[in-house]
């Protein structure tokens, strides 16, 4: 289950976290960008909450059936969109929420609470009854463990982490054949539908055994789009930053996982607490957790960790987020995933709505220079200038090595063997230096600060000499960047 299913040259995706079912961004944008694939939030039927006038975005984590139907849109509108992203070359994959149902106690039985619920349901302890899927009372883990995960569990006890409830959430067992078979019968629903793959919300919470006895049997992709004797591609929502009873390492089996240590490597570095010149080795075996290229999804921040108080890097910090993402996207480690974020202040603040009825969750609107409207309420990260470049730098230096790597103080410099060249220079005062960029003659236009459009570079210009070699000078606390898609003139 590890081959990503997207396009050669389009080994991004990007998480457009709480959107609508929309084609349009994959027929108007991502198809043009480089983007291969969008990770969408989970579209069936989830609880609708109330509070302050907002529904918070954490409802999507709390299923109540497998109908596709959602704060994001009908089944009607999930299939018109898979179906047109699939045309342009785009693939979806959907986060899969198998390891629970609601949050016990809160009981809900009100079929038209919101525009999400057609299923009646009720959490409450013992009850526990989801008609629509179905699943009853014996389909929890309840006689196995009656109460949530302790925070000493995820350091000694690997059983409760995965029979406990995660913060209350009504607790599946899938060594039930009944539950095995309903979660197998939305996945292969979805497939039919034709996305390519998925996020598997909370893997750590479930055993490596039973997701696999339920992958196996998955159907193989759509041949019409996919061709034939593909696998669905799976990312396994796994934290392992070491220290822990369940380890990444149980999981690689069966799909890759989100590796937190890579973000976490680049933010330390960003923020100087290492040195950015030590990224040049951040790939397998860089400290724990990063394993295999085939075994790990790559990101800067999730939905999750955009919200923790740590030191990671977020929208919100504006241009050392551009050079984490810049340096992701340039380099060669694993498959990579972009976020794309609304603007919030607080954790359970809901997507932007504009007012729609039954909270049913908003649309950006867009500028004339293709980012969106921060008016609209959304960030659009993988819209920004540096973001959206770098990803088309990324597709252009596909399967090209890392080479050339210069290092100084608080600064990495590299080739992609003569597709491209990256810069990125953390330290407080110009970096003037020759490289050898390994790229053909000419003038090429930096896409990092700027963006060639037609035969006119809106940022600085490098020009390459006849042995590949280039003065060039990287700003402080900035990035270069160059590629044969950004030779002024044609490649
Ligand atoms: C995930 N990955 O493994 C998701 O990335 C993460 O966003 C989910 O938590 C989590 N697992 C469960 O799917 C989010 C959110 C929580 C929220 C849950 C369920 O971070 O805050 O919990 O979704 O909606 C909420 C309340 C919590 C309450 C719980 C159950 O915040 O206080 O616990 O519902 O009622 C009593
Ligand atoms: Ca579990």
């Amino acid at each position: 289950f590890d081959d990503s299913n997207t396009l050669f040259d389009r080994q991004t995706m990007v998480h457009l976290f709480e959107w609508r079912h929309v084609a349009n961004e994959c027929e108007n944008f991502l198809q043009f960008n480089g983007y291969g694939a969008v990770q969408v939030s989970p579209p069936n039927e989830h609880i609708m909450i109330y509070t302050n006038d907002d529904v918070p975005w954490w409802v999507r984590y709390q299923p109540v059936s497998y109908r596709l139907n959602s704060r994001s849109g009908t089944e009607a509108q999930f299939q018109n969109m898979v179906d047109r992203c699939n045309k342009v070359g785009v693939r979806i994959i959907v986060d899969s929420v198998l390891n629970h149902m609601v949050g016990v106690g809160q009981k809900s039985d009100d079929p038209g609470h919101g525009s999400s619920g057609t299923a009646s349901y009720d959490g409450r302890d013992g009850i526990e009854s989801f008609p629509a899927v179905p699943y009853s009372s014996t389909d929890f883990h309840d006689p196995v463990c009656h109460g949530d995960i302790q925070d000493s569990d995820y350091q000694y006890n690997a059983n409760n982490v995965r029979n406990c409830r995660l913060s209350g959430l009504l607790d599946l067992n899938h060594a039930s054949q009944h539950v095995r078979n309903m979660a197998v019968a939305y996945l292969t629903s979805l497939i039919n539908a034709g996305v390519a793959g998925f996020r598997l919300d909370a893997s750590k919470h479930m055993f490596p055994d039973d997701l696999q006895a339920m992958l196996e049997k998955l159907p193989n992709l759509r041949a019409d789009i996919f061709g034939t004797n593909q696998k669905p591609f799976v990312v396994h929502e796994v934290i392992d930053r070491g220290g822990e009873a369940i380890k990444v390492t149980e999981y690689i089996a069966i799909g890759r996982y989100t590796n937190f240590n890579f973000g976490a490597a680049v933010a330390s570095a960003i923020w100087k607490q290492s040195d950015v010149a030590g990224l040049s080795t951040l790939g397998p075996g860089f400290g724990y957790g990063n394993l295999d290229d085939h075994d790990v999804l790559n990101f800067i921040d999730n939905h999750d960790n955009q919200r923790d108080d740590q030191p990671y890097l977020t929208y919100k910090n504006g241009d050392q987020y551009r050079m984490g993402n810049a340096y992701m996207l340039a380099w060669t480690y694993g498959y990579i995933r972009v976020m794309s974020s609304f603007a919030f202040d607080f954790h359970d603040q809901g997507p932007p709505n504009m007012g729609a009825p039954n909270y049913a969750t908003g649309s950006p609107t867009f500028n004339p220079d293709n980012t969106c409207d921060a008016r609209s309420g959304w960030v659009c990260e993988h819209r920004w200038p540096t973001i959206r470049q770098m990803v088309q730098f990324r597709a252009a230096c596909q399967g090209r090595a890392a080479t050339e790597i210069v290092t100084e103080s608080n600064r990495i410099a590299f080739a992609r063997e003569q597709n491209g060249f990256f810069a990125m220079n953390n330290a407080d005062s110009d970096w003037n230096r020759q490289f050898d960029t390994t790229l053909p003659a000419g003038s090429y236009c930096d896409q990092y600060d700027g963006e060639l459009k037609g035969s006119m570079c809106t940022g600085q210009t490098i020009t390459i000499d006849n042995d590949g070699k280039a003065s060039v000078r990287i700003p402080a606390r900035a990035c270069i960047a160059f590629s044969v898609i950004s030779r002024i003139g044609g490649r």
